[in-house]
Formats: structure tokens, C-alpha cells, sequence
């Protein structure tokens, strides 16, 4: 209907559970399963699923797993129930070691068969890129960048994204990670702190005291010993409320434009977080859809192989039209696209307000200060180049 075709030689796996998308947090809590349902009927309503190969993902094993989370933290997620093992039995000791049943990681029902699914799209996802029979692969249900080794955090229990890196790292030399999602990718700089293989890059929102989870401060860049492998292999742009399309984008560009010269990924791993975008529940910034997208567009004229993640993302209808504009940009189809959202669109009463008024022109949020000085932006750029000074080319 909108003349949408598949690219010749090129491939691009759409990877996703419909199972994982029915399971719930709880009533207030602003993570909703069911955002990547909106977000597929929409991708579905512009034809897109006729240009790209789509898997059912599969559920990552406890050996998956296991090849970052420890076997403690793994038992105990796979047994917990929705009602938390009374106090007098283990003492709560359990839930406060791997920081689970609190407000931001519940224990729900499903909770083992949620997580394994967003890993095991993550980790098809990473497996077709080996293979060469993907060159850009999506996994929008995974991107839980918060979980570390033997914690939950920040509504993430299980690192989809350390999984599938460390699957890449099995047939690519050096794996780029770039997280622009608003919040600080720490589970994801942590998992790989040590070593040369592996550079992350997070663009997010940073306030050590009021903004979870305060790290990520310009100067983190990996261990301060010279002699750790990791030193300098951490990348981190802090930013302040209200940054816009046109700031954003020259950042992102100059940042990640200098670590490619300088690294030379053999591979990339974009956690495409839409927390980052205008109107956000729990966002600060004022990106719109094209500048989100901007960011894929930029990495994939780089020609490199791609994951693509999901991650935060709490306006439910803003997540599913910059997901659906991505995969459009993934499948070079974002000038066919039709701006507007398709008459037979399921779920249509989610895009309610705007429903008639371009999908993708649409101005997302009420537009903030901007508390981004340039002075501080050409400051960023500077220091990330002094740091990618040590890197060995
Ligand atoms: O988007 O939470 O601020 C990837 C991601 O990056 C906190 N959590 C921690 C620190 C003290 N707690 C507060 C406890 C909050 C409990 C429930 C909410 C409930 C309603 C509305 C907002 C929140 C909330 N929680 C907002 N920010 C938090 C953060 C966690 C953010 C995780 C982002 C995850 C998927
Ligand atoms: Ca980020
Ligand atoms: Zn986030």
C-alpha cells in the first residue's frame, strides 16, 4: 500500500516476543510491556514487516544467561514469586542482596520468562549479525541497560545488551556501544570497564544528586590505572534539561563521528532509548522524533554491522513512533513513509490528540528551558577527543 519494498543485499531481522509484551509491573509503575505492541502495530500498518525478515524471539537459556549473571542471582530471579518470600522465612535478605521486590524492580508474575525473552531477542539478534545474515538486527524489547553481574536496577533485572555484545565479541574484534537513552548506561559500562574490546558512549541526563542513577559524570572514562586495558574506553556526555534536535545532533555527530576514526568498531551496539524524546513521563529532554532518529541514520551511513535495542520509553504513543520511524531509517525506507498514521492502525485511540496531524512532524512535549549552554557543549567535545588521544589507534 505504501510501496514499501525489500532492499536488494540488504538485510535487516526484526526480532520480538509477542508473549513478552502481556506482562505487567504493576498499575503506577511507568514501564509498560505493552508500549512494544502499540509500537509493532504501527511498524505492521506501514507495511514494514514485508521488508524485513521477522523472527519470533526465542527464550534465552540459564546458560545464557549465566554467561554475565551469576548463578545466586539467576536461582533465586527464577523461583521468587510475585508475593515476596515472607520476611520470617529468609529475612527479606534475599531481595535486598539482589535489590529485587523494591518500586522500581517488582517481582510480577512471568517475571524469569519476561526477562529471558528480551535476552533472547537480544541475543538472535547478535546471532544473525555474526552470521552476516543480518546487517542491521532490532530488538526493541531488550535495552535493559541497568542490570549488573548479581542485581537488579532502574526496572532492568537482566542485561540483555552485556549478552549480545559478548556474543559479537565472539566474531568482531572491537564492539562500539552507544546508548542514548536518557539515563546513564551504567550496566552496560560496568559489564565491560576492563577491556580495549569494548567502547561505550552514553549521552544522557546527569545530576549525581536527583537523577538516577548519578553516575556518569564527563571525567568517568574507565579505570584511572593507565595499565587497566579499559582506561579511556569509557565515553560519557552529561547533559542538562531541554537539549534540542539541532544541539543533540551536532553532539552525537562530533562525539561519535571521532571515536569511530580513532576506535574503528568492527561492530555497533545503539541502545535507542525513547525516554530522551520531548513529553517523556520521566525524561527532561526535548528531542523530537527526527532528532532521535538522526542519531540511527548517522550510524548506519557508517556501513557498519548493527544492533539495534530498545530501553526506556514512558509516553507509550511517542516510543512506538520513533521506534517505527527507526526501523523505517534501518530499512531506508524513511522517505516512503507516509506521514500519516494509517487509517487501519489497531490501537489507533493511543494516538489520540494529534490523530489527524503527521505522524512524524508531530512536536512532541511542551518545550522546556534549555539548560545547555554552547559553551558547555563545545567543551564536551573537547574533552572526549583529549580522552580518545590515549586510545591506540
Ligand atoms: O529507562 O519509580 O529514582 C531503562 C531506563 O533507563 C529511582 N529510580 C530510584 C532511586 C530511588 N528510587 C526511587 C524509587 C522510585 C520507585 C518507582 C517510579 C514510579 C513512578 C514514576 C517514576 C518512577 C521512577 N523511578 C522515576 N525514576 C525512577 C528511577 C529508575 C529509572 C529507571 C530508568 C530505566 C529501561
Ligand atoms: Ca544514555
Ligand atoms: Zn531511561
Amino acid at each position: 500500500e505504501y510501496g514499501i519494498v525489500r532492499p536488494k543485499g540488504y538485510n535487516v531481522t526484526f526480532h520480538t516476543n509477542p508473549e513478552m509484551e502481556k506482562h505487567h509491573f504493576g498499575q503506577t509503575h511507568p514501564m509498560k510491556p505493552w508500549r512494544l505492541t502499540l509500537s509493532k502495530s504501527l511498524i505492521m500498518s506501514y507495511g514494514m514487516p514485508y521488508a524485513m525478515n521477522n523472527y519470533i524471539a526465542r527464550t534465552a537459556t540459564y546458560e545464557e544467561l549465566n554467561d554475565y549473571h551469576s548463578q545466586d542471582y539467576l536461582d533465586y530471579l527464577g523461583t521468587v514469586l510475585p508475593e515476596p518470600v515472607p520476611r520470617d522465612v529468609d529475612g527479606g535478605t534475599n531481595e535486598m542482596r539482589f535489590n529485587l521486590g523494591g518500586s522500581d524492580c517488582p517481582l510480577f508474575e512471568g517475571l524469569y520468562d519476561y526477562c529471558s525473552m528480551s535476552a533472547g531477542g537480544s541475543l538472535d539478534a547478535a546471532r544473525k549479525v555474526c552470521n552476516k545474515e543480518s546487517d542491521i538486527a532490532i530488538s526493541w524489547g531488550g535495552g535493559l541497560h541497568h542490570a549488573k553481574k548479581m542485581e537488579a536496577s532502574g526496572f532492568c533485572y537482566i542485561n540483555d545488551i552485556v549478552l549480545a555484545i559478548l556474543q559479537l565479541l565472539r566474531c568482531y574484534p572491537r564492539v562500539l556501544y552507544i546508548d542514548i537513552d536518557v539515563h546513564h548506561g551504567d550496566g552496560v559500562e560496568e559489564a565491560f570497564y576492563s577491556t580495549d574490546r569494548v567502547m561505550t558512549c552514553s549521552f544522557h541526563k546527569y545530576d549525581p544528586v536527583s537523577f538516577f542513577p548519578g553516575t556518569g559524570a564527563l571525567d568517568d572514562n574507565g579505570p584511572k590505572n593507565e595499565y587497566n586495558p579499559g582506561a579511556h574506553h569509557a565515553i560519557n556526555v552529561p547533559l542538562n534539561d531541554g537539549i534540542t534536535d539541532e544541539q543533540y545532533g551536532w553532539l552525537f555527530e562530533n562525539v561519535i563521528g571521532s571515536i569511530v576514526e580513532r576506535f574503528r568498531p568492527s561492530a555497533i551496539a545503539l541502545q535507542c532509548g525513547a525516554d530522551s524524546l520531548a513529553g517523556d513521563r520521566l525524561g527532561r529532554f526535548n528531542l523530537q522524533v527526527q532528532g532521535h532518529g538522526q542519531c540511527v541514520a548517522f550510524c548506519k551511513k557508517l556501513g557498519l554491522p548493527m544492533i539495534l535495542f530498545g530501553g526506556g520509553g514512558y509516553t507509550p504513543r511517542n516510543v512506538a513512533r520513533a521506534w517505527t520511524w527507526e526501523t523505517a531509517i534501518a530499512l531506508g525506507v524513511d522517505k516512503k513513509i507516509n506521514p500519516v498514521i494509517p487509517q487501519h492502525t489497531p490501537w489507533r485511540e493511543h494516538f489520540r490528540q494529534e490523530e489527524l496531524l503527521p505522524t512524524l512532524e508531530q512536536i512532541l512535549g511542551d518545550p522546556k528551558p534549555n539548560k545547555n549552554p554552547q559553551k558547555r557543549i563545545l567543551e564536551i567535545v573537547q574533552h572526549v577527543q583529549e580522552q580518545l588521544r590515549f586510545v591506540q589507534h
